[in-house]
């Protein structure tokens, strides 16, 4: 039997190439290889407050940028967290188990409650646990993931493995794939930080349906590090992240990148990486727009049909597995 897969994004803003480059790229050259489930979180999504309109819109949108990117409904099951119920039921449950201090560990928490947690929303402190909810129903092997995303898969891991201590072989423990290139896009306006949907800065972040005009100027207003030559080096976060961007988008090695603008300026430079983001994306943005909402949601309801009946069956061992019964 092959191994399972399962990952997500959130509906939220817009998908950037970070999105792009540290998950669904890997979701989609992984998805062949196992038994694959990728869910639209918009369960996750409600943990900042989204304009209801906007969020059901941006469910659909997201359908599209996942098949976009190369997702087969034939092959992986595309479905919407709140179709399955027991996304919220399990994680009741794990939320037993899970303790404040480890959640107060999480910098996602730290970052987006803005170190307020008099003001910060309880879903954005119990997230992590809705994420593993998410993962340990489908008993999940291998997540793929970006580099945020390590800290809340490593709670996962351990509330699988404290549920099993305590009731008894029931969760697959699974394993992070976080991709050795590209797993943390940097900010194109602050290198210091990833690059965000949630950024106020739009310049930070190039996103996928942009059009050529806005990434080529986006681009070329990218900061730079002190330095004029376009080099990989750790101690110079923003040309080193372009010239990251440069290598996913051609295909180039890092060497042979470096070889090719070797002698040349950042804005030379820049406006290459301008033309090889654009050119990259283009199929990409024709195929986004050929999907109808009748045939999104065709393939929705179909994964949600086919994720729900191994979220029942992992529900229902927990259920037993507690002494949970009901009466009917
Ligand atoms: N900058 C990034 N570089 C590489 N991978 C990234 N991911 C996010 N940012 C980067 C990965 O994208 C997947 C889906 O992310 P999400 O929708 O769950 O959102 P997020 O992780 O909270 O980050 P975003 O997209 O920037 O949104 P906001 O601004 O709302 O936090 C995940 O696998 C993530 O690791």
């Amino acid at each position: 039997m092959k191994k399972r897969i399962f990952s997500g994004a959130q509906p939220t803003g817009q998908l950037h190439l970070g999105n792009y480059l540290g998950a669904l790229k890997n979701w989609v050259a992984l998805q062949n290889e196992y038994e694959s489930f990728f869910c639209i979180v918009n369960l996750h999504a409600i943990t900042l407050p989204q304009d209801p309109q906007v969020l059901r819109q941006k469910t659909l949108d997201l359908a599209r940028i996942y098949l976009a990117a190369g997702l087969d409904p034939e092959v992986s099951t595309i479905f919407i967290q709140s179709d399955i119920a027991e996304h919220a039921e399990l994680t009741w449950v794990l939320s037993c188990s899970s303790r404040m201090g480890e959640l107060e560990r999480m910098t996602q928490f730290k970052d987006k409650g803005k170190g307020n947690s008099e003001r910060a929303g309880v879903g954005l402190f119990t997230y992590p646990v809705l994420m593993a909810a998410d993962i340990l129903l489908y008993q999940t092997h291998l997540v793929p993931v970006g580099k945020d995303q390590k800290q809340h898969l490593e709670l996962a891991r351990d509330l699988a493995e404290r549920f099993n201590r305590d009731f008894g072989r029931t969760f697959v423990v699974p394993d992070p794939f976080i991709p050795p290139v590209g797993a943390n896009i940097l900010s194109l306006q602050e290198p210091a930080k990833k690059m965000s949907k949630s950024d106020e800065n739009p310049n930070g972040a190039i996103f996928l349906l942009d059009d050529p005009d806005t990434i080529t100027k986006k681009i070329k207003r990218a900061v730079t590090d002190s330095g004029t030559t376009v080099e990989y080096d750790e101690a110079r976060p923003a040309i080193s992240n372009l010239l990251t961007i440069y290598h996913l988008m051609t295909g180039r090695t890092i060497e042979e990148s470096q070889a090719h603008f070797e002698g040349r300026g950042y804005g030379h430079f820049k406006a290459e990486l301008a033309e090889a983001v654009v050119e990259f994306l283009k199929p990409f943005q024709e195929k986004a727009q050929s999907y109808t909402d009748d045939e999104l949601n065709r393939i929705l309801k179909a994964g949600a049909e086919k994720a729900r009946v191994i979220a029942r069956e992992t529900l229902r061992d927990v259920y037993a597995k507690m002494g949970i019964v009901g009466a009917v």
